[in-house]
């Protein structure tokens, strides 16, 4: 859809769509800031709210996976009687969006020991925040990385926690589990895209083997995430859609001929594995998932596509 797919929308919102799709934008709490953001300049160009909503409808398509994108055009959208309301509900979203990052690093940051080792998985902000808010409190620890092919988003990761004068180590994703003995990890730190109702954590792909190697060494698994990235509509069945993107992505174009090559980019890791969800409302175990969804989503009062 590059371009084309958004004819008659102004260059500002096409382009973060296309940021988001193509990952140039990426992050789940990233593209729920943005998409809100896209919005709300639109709301600004004059646009009425059937354009708005035909924009929400297009911010869907570009990550299927994330019910962070969903739940920021709802929030925006629902209710909204003029493009000025969806616009101050943009703001709202955002603002909420930025101080519930800085709760999830507090109350994350008293997981962290000093001296302690940890894994983070992928490049989750929510996750770094924990790291950041350990560090400001003057705990000094290490943490491990992994690669996380096929984007290999850990390269971001190990930039940002150097920057924080972490002890900084960078693993391949299989390095994982070796790590955990070697290294005396004390915990695993990561984002997700998708809090199911049921506890269930959808994220980067590798996330539920690096939970499962970490639940049989007895390694708490943490999961950093704002509430806009539980799941209402997992309460009534749905399941979650897990992104597959180019195989490009994974391998050269030829370079295996007639081999069937899989690029799936998300996975999906059991409460099981999961010793605690950090979000900004607090730390709840995973199956509070379901009151939090009841609690702050409610009923079915959302926009919808
Ligand atoms: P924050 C990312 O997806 C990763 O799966 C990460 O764990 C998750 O979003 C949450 O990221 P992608 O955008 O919201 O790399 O914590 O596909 O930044």
């Amino acid at each position: 859809m590059s371009g084309s797919g958004y004819d008659g929308f102004p260059h500002e919102f096409s382009a973060i769509a296309e940021g988001i799709r193509t990952m140039e934008i990426r992050g789940a709490a990233l593209i729920a800031v943005e998409s809100a953001r896209a919005l709300k300049l639109l709301a600004g160009t004059g646009a009425d709210l059937d354009m708005l909503e035909e924009a929400g409808r297009l911010l869907f398509n570009t990550r299927p996976t994330a019910i962070s994108l969903e739940n920021a055009v709802s929030s925006c959208l629902t209710g909204a009687g003029t493009p000025q309301e969806v616009a101050e509900n943009a703001d709202r979203f955002i603002g909420s969006a930025i101080e519930g990052k800085h709760l999830i690093g507090r109350y994350g940051a008293e997981r962290i020991e000093d001296g302690g080792a940890y894994i983070t998985h992928c490049n989750s902000s929510a996750a770094l925040s924990v790291f950041k808010a350990a560090v400001d409190a003057g705990k000094r620890f290490d943490v491990f990385a992994t690669e996380t092919r096929p984007w290999r988003q850990g390269l971001i990761t190990v930039r940002e926690l150097a920057e924080m004068g972490i002890g900084t180590h960078f693993i391949v994703d299989s390095a994982s589990r070796h790590i955990m003995g070697e290294m005396n990890i004390k915990g695993v730190f990561v984002g997700a895209d998708t809090i199911c109702s049921n506890g269930v954590v959808i994220n980067k792909i590798g996330t539920s083997m690096l939970a499962l190697a970490a639940h049989e060494a007895r390694i708490p698994v943490y999961v950093c995430a704002e509430s806009f990235k539980f799941s209402p509509e997992t309460l009534h069945g749905k399941l979650v859609p897990i992104e597959e993107r180019p195989i490009s992505e994974v391998i050269e174009p030829g370079e295996v001929p007639d081999v069937t090559v899989h690029n799936p980019v998300f996975d999906a890791t059991p409460s099981d594995y999961i010793s605690a969800i950090i979000t900004e409302k607090g730390v709840i175990p995973p199956e509070g998932a379901y009151d939090l969804i009841m609690r702050f989503f409610g009923g079915d009062e959302r926009w919808t596509p």
